[in-house]
């Protein structure tokens, strides 16, 4: 964990801007697999509760009244049985101390606590829960229904954590530096070990082994997929082939939970086709343009569009559309190829916040969210791009066989595409490329010492080294 002086000022700036009654809150609780005292391995903290609070056991929770300006840990300290079976642990009364918090209770204190504060009338703070025994947990805590408690969710407490969260302190941008490291040696190893012949879970089992080994565990269930239009593809058993292309979209957790993002697609057998190429260049070209743009002020969903229009272009080129390519984007013609948004804000968690509610992380009042649009209702971050701020910049092409049958069907966006020659595209798969930039004082940088090979010289250069 951070020094506790770290904690003890974020809990101080969030008092400052929520001004108002009790917040809870909550950590994470060990989740079973298949028994109850087979969990998840290895527990894995609520990333809010973590910036609070540091600590990573589970059955813990952050109680802050605002008004009083008090602070207190609460949970259970572990009895002999679980020692036997789990080693010691520090009394609930030391982690809080660790992190500056000096009252601590037993998790039956958060009842009276929470019941004095509704015969009080006062506010009650909390984040959206997203699992379903702090649902249970809140439900009895408060009387709300788990049904209605993403709506009865605290949006003061949200857009507080919202703005101390998505500007990284220079000590988070070094453990997101350290996370980028461990995505580097996950991304190299499966360049060097994808050949002909190997089944694609076997290369992701190799890749989660490199995170589980030099940091905590996988941001996110690993990508590696020869069916690179298939956005969250898992791997499978399917042997690789000469020939395809394999899109892996992975990254690791640093031991504070500090996440990498990355993505690349390379040919199976070290070497592109032409037509690979042709498509690949044009990814490349939509990355990099993101690069050029990305800087404070700029808002990202500009920064999106701007992306789809160099696709748009390239995809004209190819035979694949036509027509004016400021009516086609403008139309959501692109989203053929790019059904998906630019990139999301990345930090504790690989999707920053989305707990909390993705409109409130990547959409303010100023730049609001268009659900109509297919393709661009996906959009995760859309708002003006702040100093600190930490996204992912991760364009890709598609040939989505279901996709072109549907709009073929239904005539959408016939006049800007050419459905025949993308009936020629249905085996080609999905190309995506993806890094994560820190928005500095005057445009950006990508996190990381190394950067992973990405252009199609570097990247053959680098399989067949
Ligand atoms: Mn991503």
């Amino acid at each position: 964990m951070f020094n506790k002086e770290t904690y003890i000022k974020r809990r101080s700036e969030l008092k400052k801007l929520v001004k108002d009654g009790i917040i809870l809150l909550f950590g994470n609780n060990e989740s079973p697999v298949n028994s109850p005292a087979n969990s998840y391995a290895p527990f894995r903290q609520d990333s809010s509760f973590l910036y609070y609070f540091g600590q990573k056991r589970d059955g813990l929770v952050g109680v802050i009244d605002v008004n009083e300006g008090t602070e207190m840990l609460v949970g259970d300290d572990i009895d002999i049985e679980d020692i036997v079976w789990f080693g010691s642990v520090d009394a609930v009364k030391d982690l809080a101390a660790q992190v500056g918090v000096s009252h601590s209770a037993p998790m039956k204190e958060l009842k009276n606590i929470c019941d004095k504060a509704i015969k009080s009338n006062r506010k009650i703070h909390f984040l959206p829960p997203y699992r379903a025994d702090i649902k249970i947990q809140i439900s009895d805590l408060l009387g709300i229904h788990p049904n209605a408690q993403k709506e009865a969710a605290s949006l003061e407490l949200i857009n507080a954590i919202v703005k101390m969260r998505s500007v990284k302190t220079q000590e988070e941008i070094e453990e997101l530096e350290r996370a980028a490291i461990i995505g580097y040696k996950m991304h190299t190893t499966a360049m060097r070990i994808t050949k002909p012949g190997l089944t694609e879970k076997y290369v992701a089992g190799q890749l989660e082994g490199v995170a589980n080994s030099y940091g905590s565990m996988v941001s996110f269930p690993i990508i590696f997929s020869q069916h690179g239009e298939i956005m969250h593809g898992n791997p499978s058993m399917a042997e690789l082939e000469a020939g395809r292309l394999v899109l892996c979209d992975c990254g690791g957790e640093t031991m504070e939970h500090y996440c990498s993002d990355n993505t690349r697609t390379f040919p199976v057998n070290g070497k592109f086709t032409q037509r690979q190429l042709d498509v690949y260049n044009a990814v490349v070209e939509a990355h990099d343009a993101a690069l050029a743009l990305s800087k404070p002020g700029m808002k990202y969903a500009d920064v999106h569009f701007e992306i789809c229009r160099i696709i748009f272009d390239r995809m004209k080129e190819l035979g694949l559309a036509k027509g004016n390519t400021q009516d086609a984007v403008a139309a959501g013609a692109h989203a053929m190829f790019l059904p998906h948004g630019l990139g999301h804000m990345m930090g504790m968690d690989v999707h920053d916040m989305e707990a909390l509610g993705q409109i409130h992380v990547g959409f303010d009042a100023e730049t609001r969210p268009n659900l109509e649009q297919f393709g661009t209702n996906c959009l995760r971050m859309g708002r003006r791009l702040e100093e600190g701020f930490v996204v992912t910049d991760e364009p890709g092409i598609y040939f989505i066989p279901a996709l072109i049958d549907e709009w073929r069907a239904k005539k959408h966006c016939a006049e800007f595409l050419n459905f025949d020659k993308l009936d020629e595209y249905k085996d080609f798969g999905g190309i995506r490329i993806e890094d994560d930039i820190l928005i500095t004082a005057d445009g950006c940088r990508f996190l990381g010492k190394d950067r992973i090979p990405y252009h199609a010289k570097d990247v053959e250069e680098y399989i067949n080294a």
